[in-house]
This record gives structure tokens, sequence and C-alpha cells, in this order.
């Protein structure tokens, strides 16, 4: 083992970041797995992690810090109709990619598998996969030009995300123009800053948060087949949210005529208890205010007219320029700031001369996307309308959850038919599914929709 140490030059550094004790574990180990666990080290950034760490020990101490928060200035409708059609040049020329984070898994919706894969839709039950899949399909046949997914996976759904779209013939999709990249891993730690082993004997890690994006982009050729491909933004978006209006035009024109590197949606909050992050600025700079760092008075602050003063509630919904990320990720040191969980972490530990599992409490980083906000030059922050754009699926049941967003989809669904005025009296009750093939949004939908003869729930409206 001494010279597969030596090879990897690994002895001094655990010694001098006071990781030695990584070396009793090692002595425990055969050699295959000595090895495994050698090149597995020999791939950390001490450096930076003891950084890390430094920043956990400070965040014990400091609080919120001397963190001043402002609201941020927001475009909210009626939105210049020039925005629109500006976004769709960018679609129909091809220069805008499309990004989606799909590290998560379904376990907190009692699911088995990546959360894309959870059956949502309320008559179909399409995935949340198909139904982007879908609404990416009805975007190319309208801009006459295909589109590049950008698909972000963690090593947990990596390949079972793979053989989903597979599977399902990428659902209608031209295979070539999705691509799969897998997030990064940070090394976790116990809360005095040591190295924990996992359980298969490897250093135990955590994905690196949606934050992780921008390095992943990076590192797996993404950004560079973008730029191949005259890719000039990204629309960026979270796998929860089946409302997503994926490459919103109006969004991409709002976002590029204001020649902003970055931009965001958000929904208006009314409720002061909701747990949501809030778009603003913090010291000076642009970013997400999570909901735990409002005092309650700034939480429950109105203004004048009645409405909450912190109001911009973020649904995760992003334009990135291309540059922008390439700006960021061409320095070598960048990396966004690690937020950190104190969880607990099933590790090996040295008991009685062997490795036994053990449960503790150890430190978790990841990092944020929205804190790429506050490296932009100009940003813009555009109010949308909650219940068309944002309905996301995160718990079992309650708020947030399957029934919620299916609601959310059938109420969407329903005003367009009434809207349409082609439409005999609706069902209280009436369960109705459009797919994005069937209407894009309810312009499309008025155009194509003919009543049926006999109008009966539940209703299917698409190929
Ligand atoms: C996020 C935001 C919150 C609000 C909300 C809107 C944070 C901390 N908070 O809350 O401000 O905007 O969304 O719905 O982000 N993901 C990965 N890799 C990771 C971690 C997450 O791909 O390592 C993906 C995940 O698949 C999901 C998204 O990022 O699509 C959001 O992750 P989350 O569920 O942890 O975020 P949440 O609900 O705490």
């Amino acid at each position: 083992m001494a010279t597969a140490i030596a090879e990897h030059g690994l002895k001094e550094k655990l010694e001098s970041y006071k990781q030695d004790h990584i070396l009793a574990c090692l002595d425990l180990m055969p050699a295959a797995e000595q090895k495994a666990l050698l090149e597995d080290l020999s791939e950390i950034n001490f450096a930076q992690l003891a950084a890390r760490y430094q920043t956990y020990l400070r965040s014990l101490s400091a609080g919120n810090g001397e963190k001043v928060f402002d609201t941020a200035e927001i475009l909210a409708p009626p939105l210049s109709k020039n925005f629109f059609s500006l976004g769709e040049d960018y679609l129909r020329e091809g220069k805008v990619g499309i990004f989606l984070v799909a590290g998560g898994q379904g376990t907190r919706l009692g699911f088995k598998g990546p959360k894309g894969c959870f059956p949502l839709s309320p008559v179909k039950s399409k995935s949340l996969f198909q139904l982007f899949s879908e609404s990416i399909r009805a975007l190319e046949r309208r801009y006459g030009r295909r589109l590049c997914w950008y698909i972000m996976t963690s090593r947990e759904n990596d390949a079972q995300t793979r053989s989903f779209f597979n599977d399902n013939q990428y659902f209608g999709l031209a295979p070539d123009h999705v691509f799969f990249l897998l997030q990064a891993e940070l090394p976790s730690l116990d809360r005095e800053g040591k190295l924990l082993l996992s359980r298969d004997r490897l250093v135990s890690k955590n994905p690196d948060g949606h934050g992780g994006a921008l390095t992943a982009m990076n590192e797996s050729g993404a950004l560079q087949d973008m730029q191949e491909k005259g890719i000039e933004e990204l629309f960026y978006f979270q796998v929860d949210n089946p409302l997503a209006k994926i490459a919103d035009p109006l969004f991409i024109g709002a976002h590029a005529e204001h020649r902003a590197e970055m931009s965001t949606k958000v929904v208006e909050k009314t409720d002061p208890a909701e747990r949501v992050g809030i778009i603003g600025k913090i010291n000076g700079r642009m970013g997400c205010i999570e909901y735990s760092e409002l005092t309650p008075a700034e939480t429950a602050e109105k203004k004048a007219d009645g409405t909450l003063r912190f109001a911009s509630a973020n649904i995760a919904i992003h334009m990135l320029k291309r540059s922008f990320i390439e700006k960021l990720t061409r320095d070598q040191g960048f990396a966004l700031p690690c937020h950190i969980a104190v969880k607990d972490i099933e590790c090996l530990a040295v008991q009685g001369g062997t490795l036994m599992p053990v449960t503790g409490r150890g430190i978790k980083f990841e990092m944020f996307i929205f804190d790429a906000l506050g490296f932009a030059q100009r940003s813009v922050t555009m109010q949308v309308k909650r219940e068309e754009e944002f309905s996301p699926v995160k718990n079992f049941d309650g708020v947030d959850s399957p029934q919620t967003a299916k609601r959310a989809m059938i109420q969407l669904f329903t005003q367009w038919l009434k809207n349409s005025g082609k439409a005999p009296p609706c069902p209280d009750d009436l369960v109705i599914e459009v797919s994005p093939l069937y209407a894009l949004d309810e312009a499309e939908f008025r155009k194509n929709y003919t009543p049926p003869a006999s109008f009966s729930s539940p209703l299917y409206l698409g190929p």
C-alpha cells in the first residue's frame, strides 16, 4: 500500500489536511479496495474542501452575518409584444438550448426511481419526462427546427434516466439532440471536518446541488456542444414542475432585449408562511433570499398597496447566457458558494480493529444555481402567473404534491376550454388533459379545439 499512497502523493496531503485517519482505514482493506479508495482520494481538491469546512465553522457563529436584503426590480405584465417576437426569432434561429436539472429522486413522493419518471398527468399518467418531451416536440414543430435538450442527472439516477428515454424511444425526440450530463459530487465531512467512508468503502459524497450544473456543463462538453451548435441562450428549469413553460418566447425575448446574463421567473407570494426563496438583493447583489433568512417582520412586511414586500417567489426557471457560463467556468478556481446541511450520514468507522457501519451527524455541501445571479452584470426578474406556470411536485401529499399538480393542470386546461367559447357547460368535476402536442398554449388551443359530439369526463386531447 505504501507504494500506492506514494504514487498518488497522498500521505503528505492527508497529513497536512488532518485527514490521516483515512490511513488507518486503508490499513484494514484488501488491496483492490485500497486501490479504489486511493483513486477516489486522489480526485479530491483538499484545499477547496478545507475552505468549505471553514465556511461551516463560520456559519456556527455568524448566523446570517451582515446580510442586508432588498427587493428586486420586477418585470410584470403587460409586457411588450416585441419580447415575444424576439424570443420566437431566437427559437427559429436555433439560438436557444434547453437545460433540465433532473438529479433528484422520487423518494419523497413514495416513488422508486428518478423523479422525472414519476407518472403525473391527470388522464394518461404520463411521466414528467414525457410531458417535457412532448412540449419540446411541439416547439420544434412550431419553430421548424430541432432543439437541443441537456439533461443533468446524478450518479444515483443517471443509468435509470438514460434507460427510461431509450425504452420509450426518446418520446419521439431525436436522440442525438438529447445530451445527458452527470453532475459531480462533493465529499461529506463529520463535524470535526474529517472525511467519511461510505458503505462501499469509498469517500462518502453527496450530489453537488443544482449549482453543480455550471461545472457539469463545462466538464461534460455540453458547453462546447452548445457553442458548436450556435446556441447562445439556455432555458433552465427543474424536473419537478409540470407547468414549466419550456423555452417561453416572452421570457427569452425579455432576457435578450435587456442583454441580461441570467434571468429568473418569479410568482407572487401572497401567504407570508409559504416556504419559498425570494429573488431579491443580498448586500446589493442579486440572489435568492432563503425564507429562513428573513426575520418574521420582514416576511410579513407589506407595501402601501397591501401586498407583501418580499413577494417575488423563485420558481427556479432561468435564462442563462452561454457566454456568461463560459466566463464563470473559464476561471479554474471558480465555484459557487457552498450551502451547508447537517444530516445523519451512514458511514464506516474503525471499531475493534475492523470497519463497522455507523450513523453520525455530518456536513453535506451543495451549490445552488441562483447564486450565479450575483455574478451577472444584468438580470431580468419576470413575474408570471402561478396558476399558469408553477405547481411543483415535492411532497407525497398536501401542498406541492401530485394531487395539487394534477389539479393545477386540470384547472389550467379547463380554463382554456372555457375561454375558447366553444365548450358546452363543463361539468364541475371535469378531468381533462391536453397534450402539448395538441396545444402548447391557450392561443393554440383556441385554434385547434373542435368540441366533440358528446362531452365526457375524463377528456384527453392529444395524439
Ligand atoms: C427549490 C429552491 C426554491 C424554489 C423551489 C421551486 C433551492 C435550495 N430551493 O427548492 O428556492 O425555487 O425549488 O420549486 O434550490 N437537483 C439536482 N441535483 C441536486 C439537487 C437538486 O439536479 O444535487 C434538482 C432536482 O432534481 C430538482 C431541483 O434541482 O429538479 C430542485 O431541487 P430541490 O427539490 O432540492 O429544491 P427545493 O424543492 O428545496
